[in-house]
Order: structure tokens, then sequence, then C-alpha cells
């Protein structure tokens, strides 16, 4: 009798063993958008161009990293945000060529490029989705997401960013680019986290005849100063544009650094798309974690619940 519990238990414990490390539910102090080691009070202070980011300022950052074969290294690609424990939400123009899951990994609670903490977490990628109307000519729609292998552990210095469910913005809603991209149109990327405080932009100005002309749709934020003072550039793309909100206190994910004519140029202010144009598709690929993780379980009852009928008959 008891040794015919035996291949019950040996299965729960393949099935066990088969799904992601960490339970699928939700961390302790999991709530989205929250920066554990900074004051907000000191939030809304102007910042003229970039400046080294505190070390957990931005939480949500992901630096998304290619492995070269010929140099065995991983060089940061783009910037990401982490959304929930194993997804993060980035630009699909990164993706480029490099649609192989295997040579990508992503890092999470990096300040420094190339010199980890001891809250840096480091994952490989499991499956790359990448938004299936996505134009490599006009990055219409240019919104990707990286499922990891195995799911993050949060920390004062990873934490998930909120996704927006409608449009929030108002002019006084301070708004922050994060990256280590270039800090120059023909300059190099800096190995330091980089913050800047931008202006959001009314289509009514971005589209202008002597600004964009009219090129940009709603599916877009156009972001930075007029000036060009202020702006992201090649390596922040894919990275976090988001806004703080003080009557709920968190901090929402409101664009994806997508594109621009050059970098810091007058008129032509930084491209990002419009987060909340894409929640349903988001939503649907959370929803099909959400479904896949039933159905293992549902399988699991059921497999256990006959093994037991056929003991106890
Ligand atoms: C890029 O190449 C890129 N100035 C990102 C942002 C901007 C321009 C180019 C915006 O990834």
């Amino acid at each position: 009798m008891r040794r015919s519990w035996l291949p019950a238990a040996a299965l729960l414990a393949f099935l066990g063993g088969a799904s992601p490390k960490a339970p699928a539910v939700k961390d302790p102090g999991a709530e989205c958008g929250k920066r554990p080691v900074m004051n907000e009070l000191e939030v809304g202070n102007r910042i003229i161009g970039g400046r080294d980011a505190q070390l957990g300022a931005w939480p949500w950052q992901v630096s998304l990293q290619i492995c070269h074969p010929h140099i065995r290294e991983y060089r940061h690609v783009c910037g990401g945000s982490l959304i929930n424990n194993n997804l993060v939400l980035t630009a699909a123009h990164c993706i480029k060529n490099y649609r192989d899951p295997d040579i990508w990994r992503a890092v999470i609670g990096l300040h420094h490029l190339y010199k980890d903490n001891s809250y840096t977490v480091k994952r490989q990628v499991k499956a790359i989705l990448i938004h299936s109307d996505f134009q490599l000519g006009t990055y219409d729609n240019d919104v990707a997401l990286f499922k990891l292998v195995t799911f993050v552990k949060y920390n004062p210095y990873i934490q998930p960013i909120c996704l927006p469910e409608t449009s929030l913005l108002s002019d006084e809603t301070p708004c922050y680019i994060s990256g280590w991209g270039k800090t120059k149109e023909n300059g190099q990327g800096e190995h330091i986290l980089q913050e800047a405080q931008v202006d959001i932009i009314p289509l009514s100005i971005c589209n202008k005849f002597d600004w964009y002309g009219g090129a940009i749709s709603w599916n877009m934020i156009c972001a930075g100063s007029e000036s060009g003072k202020v702006d992201s550039c090649q390596g922040d793309s894919g990275g976090p544009l988001v806004c703080y909100f003080p009557n709920v206190t968190k901090y929402y994910l409101i664009g994806i650094t997508s594109a621009g004519i050059g970098c810091g140029r007058p008129k032509y202010p930084g491209l990002y798309v419009r987060t909340v144009k894409y929640r349903s598709w988001i939503d649907s690929h959370l929803l099909n974690k959400t479904i896949s993780v039933s159905i293992q379980f549902v399988l699991l009852f059921l497999i256990a619940g006959r093994m037991m009928l056929h003991t106890i008959l």
C-alpha cells in the first residue's frame, strides 16, 4: 500500500522540478513602481541634461545583452523594463537579426554596466515575443517582450514598473528616462546608468512642419526638451520613460525608448512607444502565462487523482 504512492510522489516531484524555480506568486514587496532606496520627496528637481543615477534609483531598469561568439563576452545592446518577475518589456528593433533567445541575457539591479553589485541578477532568456505588426521602416509598434528562463526575486534594487491602463499625464507630471546609451550623437555609451528629466512634448508641437512634420502617430510620445538638451540616444532604446504620480506615490511606464532623428537635436525630440496603447498586447502575454500555469495544475490534479483512484480500487 505505501509503495503504491511512490509513482504519484515521483510524478509530483518531476512536475515540480519542471516548473520555474521560484513560485509564480507575488513576492512580498512586489508592489509596482516603487523605489525603496529613494526619497520621493526629492522628486521634481529639474535636471538639465543627463547625470549619473544613484544606485537603486530605477530598480526596473534592465540591460539586455548579447554574447558575441568571437569575444565570448556579453555586450549591452538595449535597455528594458521589468514588468513582473519574469517579463522584460523592450523595443522590437533591438532584436533585429538576433532572434535566438539563447544569445541574450537580461541583467537587472545594475548600476555600473561592467561591475556587478551584490544585488545584480542575470537571467538567460526563454523566449522573445515581437509585436506582429512591428515595421522596421517606420518603427511602428516597436514593442517586444523577453521572457526570462527563471523568475527574479525582488529586492530594494530590483522592482517591477507599473503599466498604465489609461492616459494619466498632466503638464505637471514629472517624467524621466534612464539608460547606458550614448551621451552624444557621435559619442560613446556610459558605464554608469544615466538619468534625465524630460518634458512630454504634445504631438501638436512635435508634428509641426519644421519638427517631425506629421510623421508621429498616437502610438508614439515625443519627449525631451525643445532645445534638444535632454534626450535619449543609441543604447537607450528599449529602456523606460517613466512618470511619477504623487497621488498614488508610484512610477508608471509611460513610454519605451524607440527612435528619433539623431540625438539632442533641437526640434527632433526622442520618440517613445506610448505604452498604454499596447496594454492589451502585453496583457495577452501575461494571460498566456496564467493559462499555461493553470493548465499545468489541472493536469497535475487529474493525473494525481487518477493514480489515487487506481491505488484505492
Ligand atoms: C537609437 O538609435 C536611438 N534621440 C534611440 C533614441 C533616439 C535616437 C536613436 C532619440 O536607438
